[in-house]
Protein backbone atom coordinates (compact mmCIF):
# COMPACT_ATOMS: atom_id res chain seq x y z
CA UNK A 1 0.00 0.00 0.00
CA UNK A 2 1.33 3.28 -0.55
CA UNK A 3 1.67 5.86 1.53
CA UNK A 4 -1.66 8.34 2.18
CA UNK A 5 -1.08 12.12 2.89
CA UNK A 6 -3.64 14.47 3.91
CA UNK A 7 -4.25 17.56 2.79
CA UNK A 8 -6.65 20.23 4.06
CA UNK A 9 -9.33 16.90 4.96
CA UNK A 10 -8.57 14.83 1.82
CA UNK A 11 -6.39 11.44 1.83
CA UNK A 12 -4.45 11.50 -1.51
CA UNK A 13 -1.41 9.27 -2.93
CA UNK A 14 1.73 10.62 -2.05
CA UNK A 15 2.09 10.77 -5.45
CA UNK A 16 -0.95 12.80 -5.87
CA UNK A 17 -0.44 14.68 -2.92
CA UNK A 18 0.29 18.46 -4.08
CA UNK A 19 0.09 21.99 -3.43
CA UNK A 20 0.53 25.25 -5.08
CA UNK A 21 4.19 26.32 -6.13
CA UNK A 22 2.31 30.14 -5.03
CA UNK A 23 2.10 28.70 -1.62
CA UNK A 24 3.89 31.07 0.60
CA UNK A 25 5.65 28.22 2.43
CA UNK A 26 7.37 27.70 -0.63
CA UNK A 27 8.21 30.60 -1.26
CA UNK A 28 9.01 32.40 1.65
CA UNK A 29 9.10 29.51 4.20
CA UNK A 30 6.29 30.98 5.60
CA UNK A 31 4.45 28.10 7.82
CA UNK A 32 5.30 26.20 10.66
CA UNK A 33 5.56 22.10 11.25
CA UNK A 34 5.45 19.18 13.60
CA UNK A 35 7.64 16.61 13.60
CA UNK A 36 6.27 13.44 15.59
CA UNK A 37 6.97 9.79 16.65
CA UNK A 38 4.75 7.04 16.24
CA UNK A 39 5.52 4.18 18.53
CA UNK A 40 3.87 0.72 19.26
CA UNK A 41 1.07 2.72 17.22
CA UNK A 42 0.69 5.51 19.63
CA UNK A 43 1.32 9.03 18.83
CA UNK A 44 3.97 10.21 21.25
CA UNK A 45 3.39 13.16 23.36
CA UNK A 46 0.62 14.07 20.86
CA UNK A 47 -0.95 16.77 22.93
CA UNK A 48 2.26 18.58 23.58
CA UNK A 49 3.12 18.53 19.63
CA UNK A 50 -0.63 20.10 18.62
CA UNK A 51 0.16 22.45 21.44
CA UNK A 52 3.22 23.64 19.80
CA UNK A 53 2.03 23.86 16.49
CA UNK A 54 -0.57 26.15 17.59
CA UNK A 55 1.47 28.19 19.65
CA UNK A 56 4.47 28.55 16.42
CA UNK A 57 1.39 29.11 14.31
CA UNK A 58 0.03 32.17 16.50
CA UNK A 59 3.69 33.68 17.04
CA UNK A 60 3.63 34.19 13.20
CA UNK A 61 0.22 35.32 13.18
CA UNK A 62 -1.31 31.89 11.05
CA UNK A 63 -4.65 31.47 11.66
CA UNK A 64 -4.94 27.23 11.61
CA UNK A 65 -8.07 26.50 9.83
CA UNK A 66 -8.53 23.51 12.24
CA UNK A 67 -9.52 23.69 16.02
CA UNK A 68 -6.68 21.58 17.88
CA UNK A 69 -8.97 19.54 18.45
CA UNK A 70 -10.10 18.70 14.76
CA UNK A 71 -6.11 18.77 13.98
CA UNK A 72 -5.69 15.77 16.63
CA UNK A 73 -8.48 13.78 14.84
CA UNK A 74 -6.70 14.35 11.25
CA UNK A 75 -3.82 13.16 12.85
CA UNK A 76 -5.01 10.48 14.00
CA UNK A 77 -6.91 9.37 11.07
CA UNK A 78 -3.75 9.75 8.82
CA UNK A 79 -2.03 7.40 11.25
CA UNK A 80 -4.91 4.58 10.79
CA UNK A 81 -5.19 4.86 6.97
CA UNK A 82 -1.54 3.89 6.99
CA UNK A 83 -1.66 1.83 9.05
CA UNK A 84 1.62 3.02 10.88
CA UNK A 85 2.73 1.08 14.40
CA UNK A 86 6.48 2.77 14.19
CA UNK A 87 6.75 5.70 12.11
CA UNK A 88 7.08 9.52 11.84
CA UNK A 89 4.65 11.92 11.35
CA UNK A 90 5.17 15.52 9.78
CA UNK A 91 2.58 18.01 10.03
CA UNK A 92 3.03 21.13 8.21
CA UNK A 93 1.04 24.11 8.24
CA UNK A 94 1.93 26.95 5.02
CA UNK A 95 0.04 30.35 5.11
CA UNK A 96 -0.60 29.01 1.47
CA UNK A 97 -1.36 30.22 -2.00
CA UNK A 98 -1.46 33.69 -2.62
CA UNK A 99 0.01 36.22 -4.47
CA UNK A 100 3.89 37.08 -5.61
CA UNK A 101 4.57 39.15 -2.45
CA UNK A 102 5.36 38.80 1.20
CA UNK A 103 1.94 40.42 1.86
CA UNK A 104 0.35 37.39 3.61
CA UNK A 105 -3.36 38.70 3.28
CA UNK A 106 -5.12 36.69 0.49
CA UNK A 107 -3.01 33.54 1.20
CA UNK A 108 -5.81 30.77 2.02
CA UNK A 109 -3.66 28.14 4.90
CA UNK A 110 -3.04 24.33 3.94
CA UNK A 111 -3.04 21.72 6.25
CA UNK A 112 -0.78 18.69 5.45
CA UNK A 113 -0.17 15.62 7.43
CA UNK A 114 2.04 13.18 6.17
CA UNK A 115 2.63 9.72 7.85
CA UNK A 116 5.75 7.92 6.72
CA UNK A 117 9.09 6.47 8.48
CA UNK A 118 11.85 7.78 10.01
CA UNK A 119 15.87 7.61 9.18
CA UNK A 120 17.79 6.66 12.43
CA UNK A 121 21.38 7.61 13.27
CA UNK A 122 23.46 4.03 12.10
CA UNK A 123 22.75 1.80 14.64
CA UNK A 124 26.46 1.72 16.38
CA UNK A 125 26.24 5.70 16.73
CA UNK A 126 23.86 4.89 19.39
CA UNK A 127 26.20 2.86 21.10
CA UNK A 128 29.27 4.50 20.16
CA UNK A 129 28.50 8.09 20.15
CA UNK A 130 28.39 11.00 17.47
CA UNK A 131 31.01 13.40 16.60
CA UNK A 132 29.99 16.81 16.20
CA UNK A 133 31.50 20.21 15.56
CA UNK A 134 30.40 23.74 16.82
CA UNK A 135 29.30 25.80 13.44
CA UNK A 136 29.99 28.99 13.28
CA UNK A 137 26.64 29.94 12.47
CA UNK A 138 24.91 31.74 15.22
CA UNK A 139 21.45 30.79 16.24
CA UNK A 140 18.84 32.91 15.57
CA UNK A 141 18.80 35.91 17.63
CA UNK A 142 14.80 35.63 19.38
CA UNK A 143 14.11 39.10 18.35
CA UNK A 144 14.51 37.62 14.89
CA UNK A 145 12.43 34.64 14.11
CA UNK A 146 12.21 33.20 17.68
CA UNK A 147 13.81 29.84 17.95
CA UNK A 148 10.78 28.64 19.73
CA UNK A 149 9.15 28.77 16.91
CA UNK A 150 9.20 26.01 14.52
CA UNK A 151 9.06 27.37 11.45
CA UNK A 152 9.24 26.16 7.82
CA UNK A 153 12.43 28.47 7.89
CA UNK A 154 15.07 26.22 8.83
CA UNK A 155 17.92 27.75 6.58
CA UNK A 156 19.69 28.85 9.44
CA UNK A 157 19.84 25.88 10.69
CA UNK A 158 20.46 23.85 7.31
CA UNK A 159 23.75 25.88 6.61
CA UNK A 160 24.85 24.80 10.38
CA UNK A 161 24.65 20.97 8.76
CA UNK A 162 26.37 21.72 5.48
CA UNK A 163 29.18 22.64 7.52
CA UNK A 164 29.21 19.99 9.64
CA UNK A 165 28.57 17.18 7.00
CA UNK A 166 31.81 19.32 5.39
CA UNK A 167 33.49 18.04 8.49
CA UNK A 168 32.34 14.96 8.61
CA UNK A 169 29.95 15.28 11.07
CA UNK A 170 26.73 14.62 11.55
CA UNK A 171 25.46 17.20 13.84
CA UNK A 172 26.52 21.03 14.62
CA UNK A 173 26.20 22.42 17.75
CA UNK A 174 24.84 26.07 17.48
CA UNK A 175 26.09 29.10 20.00
CA UNK A 176 23.42 32.30 20.78
CA UNK A 177 24.35 35.54 19.88
CA UNK A 178 25.95 36.28 23.64
CA UNK A 179 28.26 33.05 22.45
CA UNK A 180 26.76 30.70 25.03
CA UNK A 181 25.59 26.81 23.84
CA UNK A 182 22.03 27.31 22.39
CA UNK A 183 21.66 23.79 20.74
CA UNK A 184 22.22 21.64 17.71
CA UNK A 185 20.44 21.79 14.21
CA UNK A 186 17.84 19.51 15.26
CA UNK A 187 18.19 18.17 18.56
CA UNK A 188 18.30 19.60 22.15
CA UNK A 189 21.84 19.28 24.06
CA UNK A 190 22.68 18.30 27.64
CA UNK A 191 25.65 17.82 29.49
CA UNK A 192 26.47 15.77 32.92
CA UNK A 193 28.86 17.39 35.20
CA UNK A 194 30.07 16.05 38.50
CA UNK A 195 26.96 13.99 38.41
CA UNK A 196 24.20 16.99 37.76
CA UNK A 197 22.62 16.71 34.16
CA UNK A 198 22.36 20.29 32.79
CA UNK A 199 21.03 21.92 30.17
CA UNK A 200 20.77 25.33 28.40
CA UNK A 201 17.27 27.34 29.26
CA UNK A 202 14.76 27.96 26.66
CA UNK A 203 15.94 31.86 26.77
CA UNK A 204 19.19 31.01 25.34
CA UNK A 205 17.33 31.15 22.59
CA UNK A 206 16.17 26.79 21.63
CA UNK A 207 13.40 25.35 20.50
CA UNK A 208 11.69 24.04 23.97
CA UNK A 209 12.21 20.25 22.41
CA UNK A 210 9.33 17.55 23.43
CA UNK A 211 11.94 15.09 24.03
CA UNK A 212 14.06 17.41 26.01
CA UNK A 213 11.08 18.12 28.50
CA UNK A 214 10.67 14.23 28.40
CA UNK A 215 14.10 13.39 29.55
CA UNK A 216 14.22 15.76 32.42
CA UNK A 217 11.06 14.62 33.69
CA UNK A 218 12.75 10.95 33.56
CA UNK A 219 15.78 12.41 35.24
CA UNK A 220 13.59 13.87 37.64
CA UNK A 221 11.67 10.43 38.22
CA UNK A 222 15.29 8.67 38.56
CA UNK A 223 16.90 11.27 40.92
CA UNK A 224 19.67 12.71 38.59
CA UNK A 225 20.49 15.69 39.95
CA UNK A 226 19.18 18.53 36.86
CA UNK A 227 19.60 22.18 36.57
CA UNK A 228 18.97 24.56 33.59
CA UNK A 229 22.62 26.49 33.32
CA UNK A 230 24.15 28.80 30.80
CA UNK A 231 26.55 26.63 29.39
CA UNK A 232 30.00 27.45 27.26
CA UNK A 233 31.90 25.83 25.12
CA UNK A 234 34.59 25.16 27.37
CA UNK A 235 31.64 23.50 29.95
CA UNK A 236 31.01 21.03 26.55
CA UNK A 237 35.19 20.20 25.94
CA UNK A 238 35.22 19.90 30.08
CA UNK A 239 31.76 17.65 30.53
CA UNK A 240 31.99 14.49 31.45
CA UNK A 241 29.18 13.53 29.17
CA UNK A 242 26.95 14.56 26.31
CA UNK A 243 24.01 13.51 24.78
CA UNK A 244 21.66 15.27 22.62
CA UNK A 245 17.52 14.65 22.44
CA UNK A 246 14.99 15.02 20.14
CA UNK A 247 12.07 13.45 17.73
CA UNK A 248 14.58 12.42 15.33
CA UNK A 249 17.50 11.38 17.21
CA UNK A 250 15.98 10.24 20.42
CA UNK A 251 18.83 10.31 22.62
CA UNK A 252 22.23 10.18 21.82
CA UNK A 253 25.87 9.91 23.28
CA UNK A 254 28.03 12.56 21.48
CA UNK A 255 31.73 11.42 22.38
CA UNK A 256 33.78 14.30 20.19
CA UNK A 257 33.35 18.17 19.67
CA UNK A 258 35.45 19.92 17.33
CA UNK A 259 38.56 17.10 17.66
CA UNK A 260 38.50 16.41 21.55
CA UNK A 261 37.16 13.52 23.08
CA UNK A 262 34.42 14.29 25.63
CA UNK A 263 34.98 12.73 29.28
CA UNK A 264 35.49 8.35 28.79
CA UNK A 265 35.10 9.17 24.69
CA UNK A 266 32.21 6.69 25.25
CA UNK A 267 28.45 6.80 26.61
CA UNK A 268 28.19 7.91 29.98
CA UNK A 269 26.84 6.12 32.48
CA UNK A 270 24.04 8.51 32.80
CA UNK A 271 23.46 9.05 28.89
CA UNK A 272 23.13 5.26 29.07
CA UNK A 273 20.52 4.72 31.59
CA UNK A 274 18.49 7.68 30.08
CA UNK A 275 18.29 5.96 26.88
CA UNK A 276 17.54 2.90 28.32
CA UNK A 277 14.45 4.69 30.39
CA UNK A 278 13.69 6.51 27.15
CA UNK A 279 13.66 3.44 25.14
CA UNK A 280 11.19 1.95 27.60
CA UNK A 281 8.90 4.44 28.27
CA UNK A 282 7.97 5.88 25.11
CA UNK A 283 6.20 2.46 24.25
CA UNK A 284 4.02 1.68 27.60
N1 LIG B 1 15.91 21.91 18.26
C1 LIG B 1 15.61 22.08 16.96
C2 LIG B 1 16.15 23.24 16.25
C3 LIG B 1 14.77 21.16 16.32
O1 LIG B 1 14.46 21.30 15.04
C4 LIG B 1 14.66 19.90 18.39
C5 LIG B 1 15.45 20.87 18.97
C6 LIG B 1 14.12 18.78 19.23
O2 LIG B 1 12.75 18.99 19.49
P1 LIG B 1 11.75 17.76 19.75
O3 LIG B 1 10.45 18.42 20.11
O4 LIG B 1 11.69 16.98 18.48
O5 LIG B 1 12.32 16.99 20.87
C7 LIG B 1 14.29 20.04 17.04
C8 LIG B 1 13.41 19.02 16.38
C9 LIG B 1 14.18 16.17 10.96
C10 LIG B 1 13.55 16.42 12.28
O6 LIG B 1 13.48 15.71 10.06
C11 LIG B 1 13.99 17.44 13.09
C12 LIG B 1 13.38 17.68 14.31
C13 LIG B 1 12.35 16.87 14.71
C14 LIG B 1 11.90 15.86 13.90
C15 LIG B 1 12.51 15.63 12.65
O7 LIG B 1 15.38 16.45 10.80
N2 LIG B 1 13.85 18.71 15.07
Amino acid sequence: MSTRVWINGQLFDKYDAKISVYDHGLLYGDGVFEGIRIYAGKVFKHKEHIERLYESAKAIALTIPLTPEQMTTAVEDTVAANKKVEGYIRLIVTRGPGSLGLDPRKCEPNVIVIVDDISLYPKELYENGLEIITSSYTRNHPNAVNPRIKSLNYLNNILAKIEAIRANCLEAIMLNHKGEVAECTGDNLFIVKNGVLKTPPIDAGILEGITRNFVIDLAKGDGVPFAEATLTRHDIYVADELFLTGTAAEVIAVTKVDGRVIGSGKQGPITQRLRERFTAAVRQ
